[in-house]
């Protein structure tokens, strides 16, 4: 277990099957290792994720989520969030707030949009992605980067 402390703080990872749970404030998380779960908790907090199998929790606050890795769980929790994902075979999950989700990747995502929850945007959809729920989204069918 890793964990943050209230001031602005940067983690970076490379242990495998581990947990990290930022704290209060604004953090700076960066993962490196595969099997990991990481909740970076309330504040603004940017993360970053390289490795597969792994779990990646936005918390409250307005978060930054950059994924490179494949079979992930990415969930922004509250505010208004955004997502960079590079990763195949993601589960996009977000939650209330306005988010924007900005994906490349080959595709085989999957988005989760829980209704009536904010305003959400998805640029870069695949056709090979799947949307769940989509009815507050606005979804703007540019063709993913490859
Ligand atoms: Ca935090
Ligand atoms: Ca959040």
């Amino acid at each position: 277990m890793i964990s943050g402390s209230r001031l602005l703080d940067t983690i970076s990872n490379s242990g495998s099957n581990v947990t990290i749970n930022g704290d209060a404030g604004n953090e700076y998380i960066h993962n490196y290792a595969p099997g990991v779960s990481l909740n970076a908790g309330d504040g603004n907090d940017h993360v970053s994720n390289s490795s597969s199998s792994v779990t990646l929790l936005g918390g409250n606050g307005s978060d930054s989520i950059s994924n490179y890795g494949d079979t992930v769980l990415v969930d922004t929790g509250a505010d208004n969030d955004y997502v960079y994902n590079q990763g195949d075979a993601v589960n996009l999950k977000t939650g209330a707030g306005n988010d924007t989700i900005k994906s490349g990747g080959s595709g085989g995502n999957l988005y989760q949009y829980p209704a009536d929850d904010g305003h959400d945007t998805i640029i870069g959809y695949s056709e090979s992605d799947t949307i769940n729920r989509c009815r507050q989204l606005s979804a703007r069918y540019a063709p993913g980067q490859q």
